[in-house]
């Protein structure tokens, strides 16, 4: 070690892995929004809790900042690590611990990814609902730092529904049992919902105990061809009374035609402005009719114009591609990302001006939107045009981003729905949140991490 900080840590941490090749230091120090260069002092993989304590009370001696690190998917910057910070990554601690079949618990260590949860809960014939594209890089611990979401909350909730109790170290390094896997627990405030959704600003998820439920029906997949924005909203009025719906994800002819470039299969011949892939519960033949009498009602009213069901695992597949590859088949243009929320009830009036804003204010840029519009999230990608340099880029995007933010706290809609603030939208907390609620927060965070060691300046703009 050159640093004498990082072997003043080795001491106290007998064992712990620590990483300071540039390579490693450039890995683990950015997430996938890639706008920042990584900068991080060291990376340390802890392997047991105890470990973590004893880093987390080695940065409050000597200020250093900790960034707690997971799957580094997130696209918000939340988990960079670009001004010298030491990377707190928790990728070895990635075990399930156990399973109570009569509480219908999962314990897992925090650097679990999300696919293997989803295996660890199918092997007990039981299901962990929280679900989306990253899975086979996210980890809980991260889904937790930003109360993921994803492509079944319509059906589940947030992952804030399924967490059961969380063991954490807090910023001053006291470990802590939040809930313990209680249902019930009416004694004072909820510090565990409070930690889920925090972006690691106030403790390091260490562990969780997951909720799991029965396993779904069988479901058909089913894509949709629309002819107008307005009959988004309508057909998902319609499949929600006439459907148990799983999932409602929409996305654009634009994002269509970036996941077809980057390899997907043209599942439908129709050439719409917008598309739809809805997935239902299909245990019998009278569940099936019910969504062909859907789609029917969807085609006489001029809301669909066309549409095809699964007829297989692989089909299903496919079609989720459409949705779940957009992300990929956009990242090499680096797009500018928006993710917002609004209520269902304010969606319809909200689109319009919406559609407004941005034809206005990207006259030459490619904007594509998708998401889980059934649950009044939508992601914005706005892609550079290929001459423009990326400084001025995000600038532009930043001014339209202010705009975006005042329509949604006209309409009380969220800057962020599911991927968090981290750095790329801390600017704009304040029209999602009240100035007192903010100031709530800071006194929150300061009661966990006295000396502001964890992931300063995420979330909230680092006071001075
Ligand atoms: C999704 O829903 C993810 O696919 C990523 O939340 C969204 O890339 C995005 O903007
Ligand atoms: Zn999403």
């Amino acid at each position: 070690m050159t640093d004498p900080r990082l072997d003043d840590l080795a001491a106290r941490v007998p064992g712990l892995r620590l990483l300071t090749e540039l390579a490693d230091l450039i890995h683990y120090g950015r997430d996938w929004t890639r706008r920042w260069g990584p900068a991080p002092l060291a990376v340390a993989l802890p392997d047991t809790v105890g470990q973590v304590q004893a880093i987390v009370r080695w940065a409050n001696g000597c200020q250093i900042a900790l960034v707690p690190s997971g799957g580094r998917t997130g696209l918000s910057g939340g988990a960079v690590a670009t001004r010298g910070e030491l990377v707190l990554s928790l990728e070895r601690m990635n075990r399930v611990l156990g399973f109570d079949a009569t509480d219908r618990l999962l314990e897992v260590e925090a650097g679990i990814t999300l696919h293997a949860t989803h295996e660890a809960a199918r092997a007990q014939g039981l299901l962990y609902p929280v679900d989306f594209g990253a899975r086979g890089s996210c980890t809980i611990g991260g889904n937790i730092a930003t109360n993921a979401g994803g492509i079944r909350v319509i059906r589940y909730g947030t992952t804030r529904e399924w967490i059961a109790g969380l063991t954490v170290v807090a910023g001053n390094g006291e470990l802590l049992q939040l809930n313990r896997g209680l249902v019930k627990n009416s004694s004072g405030y909820d510090l565990r919902q409070l930690m889920i959704g925090s972006e690691g600003t106030l403790g390091v998820v260490v562990g969780a105990q997951l909720k799991l439920t029965d396993p779904p029906p069988p479901a058909q997949t089913m894509l949709l061809a629309l002819p107008h924005m307005d009959a988004l909203m309508q057909v998902f009025a319609l499949f929600r009374t006439q459907l148990k719906l799983q999932a409602f994800e929409f996305f654009t002819d634009v994002a269509l035609r970036h996941v077809l470039a980057h390899g997907a299969q043209r599942a439908i011949d129709a050439d719409q402005p917008y598309y739809v892939v809805a997935e239902y519960d299909a245990a019998d033949e009278r569940d099936e009719q019910a969504a062909l009498l859907a789609f029917e009602d969807g085609v006489r009213e001029g809301w669909i114009s066309d549409g095809v069901i699964a007829q297989s695992e692989a089909q299903a597949a496919a079609l989720w591609r459409l949705r779940e590859g957009i992300t990929e088949s956009l990242a090499p243009r680096k797009p500018y990302k928006n993710d917002i929320a609004l209520r269902i009830s304010a969606m319809p009036a909200f689109l319009h001006e919406m559609q407004e804003l941005l034809a206005r204010e990207y006259p030459q840029m490619e904007v594509v939107w998708f998401g889980h519009i059934g649950d009044g999230n939508l992601h914005i990608n706005v892609l550079p045009p290929p001459e423009m340099e990326q400084a001025e880029f995000v600038a532009r995007c930043e001014r339209v981003t202010q705009l975006l933010a005042d329509a949604l706290q006209r309409h009380g809609g969220s800057i962020s729905a599911e991927h968090g603030i981290g750095l790329v939208k801390r600017a704009y907390l304040g029209s999602t949140r009240s100035a007192a609620e903010i100031a709530l927060m800071r006194g929150v965070r300061h009661a966990f991490d006295p000396n502001g060691i964890l992931n300063p300046g995420k979330l909230f703009e680092q006071e001075s």
